[in-house]
């Protein structure tokens, strides 16, 4: 059965709605925040504290897997659910952004992208063919379409080049896409500019996909920019197909981009924070390495029910994070990605009681950004 959503309700105040997308290997609740687990785990957590934390997908990334330890190992194992014992939904990324960001010699052509391994220095070749192959062999639940997506700032030429590409592209993802219960998610690109983004939402959505990605944003632009652009993005969606916004996660970001009507979040900021020492708490991010907490006995956020908190002061998570402890950094990433999980949990409440816009003024009296 490939993943499909079921919209329950909508916000009367804002764009913010509630849903259910159903995949052959559970429900997912949205508005939603999937942690990511890059190289099939997410950093230092295992599947069952992902569980215990109320997570109901993860993300995986196609260009860091097939590079190692390869797609079709992968397969092998008996896909990517079972390679590392996650029975959940996944979501895979087609390496459409890791390719740009993480290769300063790649060569972009319209057949496709010529890259170099950030491990080895390999030479490598992505079309949009080969990415539904890996994506297809490590059978997530949602594939993403392979895209280009332009650097901000960037020219006009470039960004409208990208979404020509982007289009194209999606058009042979979905003719070398086949899977019995994998979806295939198209994916909108076009910058800051206005006309771009309307141009590829028609390109994109006129091949008909079961789920749309706002890609290239969260790419350096201010957030009033990013919110603006899904302001005038978001309508153009389908109401009936889940909305999903790439590459974001902090905290304010998921709250406003609900408003604008935004199902699914990702993003590595909980986590990468949580490995630097740096976690959520309701008045903004706490830095935990502080000498200010050296001698303050109390949990990291005292209404937190997440296993950090029910057992280990803000001193002890400081004193092993300043020792570099595995378990510091542990219990800094269960703690964030239990705060976005609980944030979305609330949220999804709020709109079902009608009340989002109270939730999101109360959010931003408190958060501080
Ligand atoms: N495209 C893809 N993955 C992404 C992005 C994108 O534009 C972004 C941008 N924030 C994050 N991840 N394929
Ligand atoms: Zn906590």
């Amino acid at each position: 059965m490939p993943a499909t959503y079921t919209l329950i309700k909508k916000d009367t105040e804002t764009a913010a709605r509630v849903g259910v997308l159903q995949t052959s290997h559970g429900s997912i609740h949205t508005p939603v925040f999937m942690p990511v687990g890059t190289q099939a785990t997410v950093k230092t957590i295992s599947p069952e504290e992902l569980k215990d934390l109320g997570a109901e997908i993860i993300l995986g990334n196609t260009y860091h897997l097939y590079l190692r330890p390869g797609h079709d190992l992968v397969a092998e194992a008996g896909g990517l659910h079972k390679f590392m014992h996650w029975d959940g939904p996944i979501l895979t990324d087609s390496g459409g952004f890791q390719v740009f960001s993480l290769n300063d010699l790649r060569k972009i052509s319209d057949e496709g992208v010529t890259f170099r391994s950030h491990i080895d220095g390999s030479s490598h070749f992505f079309t949009p063919e080969k990415v539904m192959e890996i994506e297809m062999a490590l059978g997530a639940d949602i594939a993403m379409a392979f895209d280009e997506c332009a650097p901000y700032p960037c020219e006009i030429k470039d960004v409208q080049r990208a979404v020509e590409r982007t289009a194209t592209w999606a058009a042979r993802c979905k003719e070398a896409h086949r899977h019995s219960y994998q979806a295939l998610f198209g994916i909108v690109q076009g910058g800051t500019i206005r006309e771009l983004r309307e141009k590829s939402a028609r390109d994109i959505t006129s091949l008909g996909f079961p789920g749309y990605a706002i890609g290239g944003l969260s790419v350096g632009e201010p957030k009033p920019l990013m919110y603006q652009v899904l302001d005038y993005t978001v309508p153009l969606l389908p109401e009936d197909k889940p909305r999903y916004l790439m590459g974001v996660g902090s905290p304010d970001c998921l709250v406003e981009g609900v408003a604008r009507g935004i199902d699914m979040f990702d993003c590595v900021l909980p986590t990468r924070i949580a490995r630097n020492g740096t976690v959520f708490v309701p008045e903004g991010k706490l830095v935990i390495r502080n000498a200010e907490y050296a001698r303050d006995f109390s949990p990291i956020d005292e209404n937190c029910s997440c296993y950090a908190c029910r057992n280990y002061s803000r001193a002890y998570i400081r004193h092993l994070i300043k020792c570099n402890e595995v378990l510091g950094i542990r219990l800094t990433t269960i703690h964030n990605l239990h705060y976005l999980v609980d944030l979305m949990k609330n949220i999804r409440l709020a709109i079902g009681e009608n009340k989002f816009g109270e939730f999101r003024r109360e959010f931003f009296a408190r958060f501080k950004v």
